[in-house]
C-alpha cells in the first residue's frame, strides 16, 4: 500500500488522542554498537541471505545481502532498465508486451519464492504487476526475468503472486472489480453492483520448466481483493483472500468502503474447484492476454497473445467458497507455519483477529452461518475465531512468523512492530520503527519452516532518518535481530523504489547454481556472430543488420560506411568472452534508447535510426579492460539515395570516397587484432 492509506483524519485523531506515538522518541539512539555489530559483514565475506525486495513503483526487484544490507543487484522486471538495456534491446522488448501493446512500467508489490513441501527451494521468485495486471517469474540461476504472463479479466493485480506449498499455483486476485473483458464495459460507473465483477486467477506452474498458464479464473461478486495466502500443511488445498469494499462503493472509498464493521476473508477450497473444472463445469471465454517468455539459448523473448481462459462462477461451485467476517477493511491475510491459523489485519481495527482452520471447517460442517454475501455463505465470526490480539497497536497491516510460534505484525499508524504469541495471543514485545512500516519479512516467514533469526520492517516514511535529499526522501528497511526474547534494531538501509513485500532466501540455496557465462557454442540467436570471421553487415531494403562481436578490447566491425538516411540499423552484438564478469556494453550517439549490456556468450540487438548525415561514434559502455576506452568505432551516415557503398571492417582501410562513387572490392572481412 502507498503512504497514507489509513485516512489522514483517522491518523490525526488517533495521534491527538495520544493513542499512538506517530513519531517514536529516541529515534537516533535505538541501536547499541553491540547490536549493530550483528549486521557487520567484513569486506570480502559473504552474506548469509539473499533478500529479494519489491521496488514498488520502480517496477523492479532489488537484491540485498543480509545481514549487511548491501545492494547486490536490481533485477528489471516490469520496467525498462537503461542500466542493462532490458526492455530496450530488440530481444527483451517482447517481455513488456501486453494486450495493450508495449507497457514499459508497472508497480511491483510482492515477491514470493518457489516452494517444495512448504519450504523455499531456491528456483524462482515470482512478482506481481499491480497496474497492468501481470505475473513475472524470475530465474534465480540468472537473476533475470524469465517469464511474464498478463492476467485478463483483472484490474490491479494486488492479491498476488502468493503460491501453494508445492508451487502448484501462483495466485492473482484482482484489486479493482471491473466489467469483465468480453462484456460490455461501456456502462455507468455507478452500476458497480450490477456490472462489476472480481476474479481470482489460479495460474499453474510447470514443476520442471516453471512455465505459467492460467488454469482457471473464479468469478466473484464485485469487491476489492487485497492480499492472500495459501493454506499449508492441514489447510493445503485452501486459499485465503482478504477483501475490502464489501460495501461495493465506486467513489470516495476512504469513507464509503469503511462503512461496515466487518469486511471479509474469502476462503477458497481450490482442490474442490479443481474437481468442478475437471468435471467440465468451467466455461471457455474469449479474452486477450500476452504471455512472454525469455530463452537463455536464443537470448530472445517470445511474446504470444493468448485468446481464451476458463472461468467458473462462485455461484456454480457450492461448498467451495466461504466468507469469514474480518474487521475492518482487512489488508494482510497471513497463514502461520502450521497452517492452522489465519491472521487478518484490519487497517482500521484496534485488534487482530486470528482464525482457526479447524474451527472454520467445523463451522462449515455445522452450517454455523450468518446469512450470505451475494450467495456466498458467511461463517459466523465467533465460530471461526481462534481469538483476538487485544491492543496490539494502531493500523495493523502485515504479519510474519518465526519458528517458535511467534507472530510479528506491522503497525502503520503507531509506527511499530508488535510481537505476539500465536497460541495465547499475548503481546510479548513491541519495538518502534522509523516510520510507518508496511510489510515485514522474517527469514522464511511465509513458509512451513521459518528460519527466524532476522526480521525486517519495510518503512514507507523516513523523514529525518537520513541526510535530506530534497523533497523526495529515501524509503527504507530496518533489520531486527529476533533471536532473543526482545527484538533488537541492528541496521537501517535505504531501498530502491518503494519496498512492499520481500523474501529472504538462504545464500546456500542460490549461490551454487549461479550461472557465470553463456556458452558461445550454445548461442542460438539468429543474429549471433560466434567469432570475428562471422561478422558482417547486410542490407535488407532500408534495414541494415550489423553482426558485431565484442572482445577485449575491440568491436568488429568498428568502421561502417554506407548507412543512409531512412535506414534502420540493427547492431547485433555478440560478446565473445567466456570468462565470468566480463560484460561488454554498446551505445551509439543519438540513439534514442539506452545502452545494452551483453553478458559473455550472449547476443543482444540495439536498434538505431539515424536522424542526420554525418559520423556517429559508438563505444563499449562497460569498463572491461585497461584499453576499454579504446573499444570504440565510427558509423558513417550518408544522404538518402546516395551511392556510398556498404563497407565495414576493423583494422582495415575502407575505401568509400566522400562523394559516394562506388569503389570496387570494398566491404567484407576483418583483419584480426590480437587481444
Ligand atoms: Cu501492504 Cu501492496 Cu502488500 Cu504495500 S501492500 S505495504
Ligand atoms: Cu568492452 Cu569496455
Amino acid at each position: 500500500m502507498k503512504r497514507l492509506t489509513v485516512n489522514s483524519l483517522t491518523i490525526v485523531v488517533l495521534c491527538f488522542l495520544g493513542m499512538g506515538a506517530c513519531k517514536p522518541k529516541n529515534a537516533g539512539n535505538a541501536v547499541s554498537s553491540d547490536a549493530a555489530s550483528k549486521a557487520y559483514v567484513a569486506p570480502g565475506k559473504y552474506d548469509e541471505f539473499y533478500n529479494f525486495v519489491s521496488g514498488g513503483f520502480s517496477g523492479q526487484m532489488s537484491v540485498y545481502g543480509l545481514p549487511s544490507g548491501r545492494l547486490l543487484r536490481v533485477i528489471p522486471v516490469f520496467s525498462q532498465d537503461p542500466q542493462d538495456g532490458y526492455g530496450y534491446s530488440e530481444e527483451t522488448k517482447g517481455m513488456l508486451n501486453t494486450s495493450h501493446g508495449f507497457i514499459p512500467w508497472d508497480d511491483l508489490h510482492h515477491i514470493e519464492a518457489s516452494q517444495t513441501n512448504g519450504e523455499i527451494d531456491g528456483r524462482w521468485t515470482f512478482a506481481n504487476g499491480n497496474n497492468t495486471p501481470r505475473l513475472a517469474r524470475i530465474d534465480l540461476k540468472t537473476f533475470r526475468t524469465a517469464e511474464i504472463l498478463e492476467i485478463p479479466n483483472s484490474a490491479g493485480n494486488h492479491s498476488s503472486p502468493f503460491i501453494t506449498e508445492n508451487t502448484e499455483y501462483v495466485i492473482a486476485g484482482t484489486r479493482f472489480s471491473v466489467p469483465l473483458d468480453n462484456s460490455n464495459g461501456d456502462v455507468p460507473i455507478n452500476t458497480y453492483k450490477k456490472n462489476f465483477k472480481g476474479t481470482l486467477s489460479f495460474v499453474k506452474v510447470d514443476p520442471k520448466s516453471g512455465n505459467m498458464s492460467i488454469a482457471f479464473q473464479i468469478k466473484t461478486p464485485g469487491v476489492d481483493f487485497d492480499l492472500s495466502h495459501a493454506g499449508k500443511g492441514p489447510s493445503h488445498g485452501w486459499f485465503f483472500f482478504s477483501c475490502y469494499n464489501s460495501e461495493q462503493a465506486n467513489t470516495l472509498l476512504e469513507v464509503n468502503a469503511s462503512q461496515r464493521d466487518k469486511d471479509f476473508i474469502m476462503a477458497v477450497n481450490w482442490k474442490k474447484i479443481e474437481e468442478y473444472i475437471n468435471q467440465g463445469k468451467g466455461k471457455k471465454e474469449s479474452v486477450k492476454y500476452a504471455h512472454n517468455t525469455y530463452s537463455d539459448v536464443t537470448h530472445s523473448s517470445t511474446s504470444t497473445i493468448e485468446t481464451s481462459v476458463t472461468t467458473i462462477d462462485v455461484k456454480d461451485v457450492p461448498d467451495a467458497v466461504y466468507m469469514i467476517p474480518c474487521p475492518k477493511s482487512p489488508h494482510g491475510c497471513d497463514v502461520d507455519p502450521t497452517g492452522e491459523y489465519i491472521v487478518g489485519s484490519g487497517k482500521l481495527a484496534a485488534l487482530i483477529p486470528v482464525f482457526s482452520y479447524t474451527k472454520m471447517l467445523k463451522a462449515i460442517q455445522d452450517k454455523t452461518f450468518d446469512g450470505d454475501y451475494d450467495g456466498i455463505p458467511v461463517i459466523k465470526y465467533e465460530a471461526a475465531l481462534h481469538g483476538e490480539v487485544q491492543k496490539p497497536g494502531l493500523g495493523p497491516l502485515h504479519t510474519e512468523f518465526d519458528a517458535n510460534g511467534n507472530a510479528y505484525t506491522s503497525m502503520f499508524v503507531s509506527s511499530e512492530v508488535v510481537k505476539w504469541s500465536v497460541n495465547d495471543l499475548k503481546v510479548l514485545d513491541r519495538v518502534p520503527t522509523y516510520y510507518s512500516p508496511g510489510h515485514l519479512s522474517v527469514m522464511g516467514g511465509p513458509t512451513a519452516k521459518p528460519y527466524g533469526k532476522y526480521m525486517i520492517a519495510y518503512n514507507k516514511i523516513t523523514k529525518d532518518r537520513y541526510l535530506p535529499t530534497g523533497p523526495e526522501l529515501a524509503q527504507s528497511a530496518q533489520l531486527f535481530d529476533i533471536s532473543g526474547d526482545k527484538m533488537k534494531l541492528i541496521l537501517d538501509f535505504p531501498t530502491v523504489g518503494e519496498p512492499h513485500y520481500a523474501e529472504a532466501l538462504p545464500a546456500s540455496l542460490i549461490e551454487k547454481n549461479s550461472v557465470k557465462i553463456y556458452k558461445i557454442e550454445n548461442n542460438a540467436n539468429p543474429y549471433a556472430a560466434k567469432g570475428e570471421a562471422q561478422t558482417k553487415v547486410e542490407r535488407k531494403g532500408n534495414q541494415v543488420h550489423v553482426y558485431m562481436t565484442a572482445i577485449r578490447s575491440h568491436l568488429t566491425p568498428d568502421n561502417i560506411e554506407g548507412i543512409k538516411m531512412g535506414d534502420e540499423v540493427y547492431f547485433h552484438v555478440t560478446n565473445l568472452e567466456q570468462d565470468w564478469d566480463v560484460p561488454h556494453g554498446f551505445a551509439i550517439k543519438g540513439a534514442n534508447n539506452a545502452e545494452i549490456l551483453i553478458m559473455p556468450g550472449e547476443t543482444q540487438t540495439y536498434k538505431w535510426t539515424p536522424d542526420r548525415v554525418g559520423i556517429f561514434p559508438f563505444y563499449c559502455t562497460d569498463f572491461c579492460s585497461a584499453l576499454h576506452q579504446e573499444m570504440q568505432g565510427y558509423a558513417r551516415v550518408s544522404p538518402a539515395g546516395s551511392s556510398t557503398p556498404l563497407v565495414w571492417g576493423t583494422n582495415k582501410n575502407l575505401s568509400a570516397p566522400a562523394n559516394g562513387t562506388t569503389q570496387p572490392g570494398s566491404g567484407g572481412a576483418t583483419n584480426p587484432v590480437k587481444r
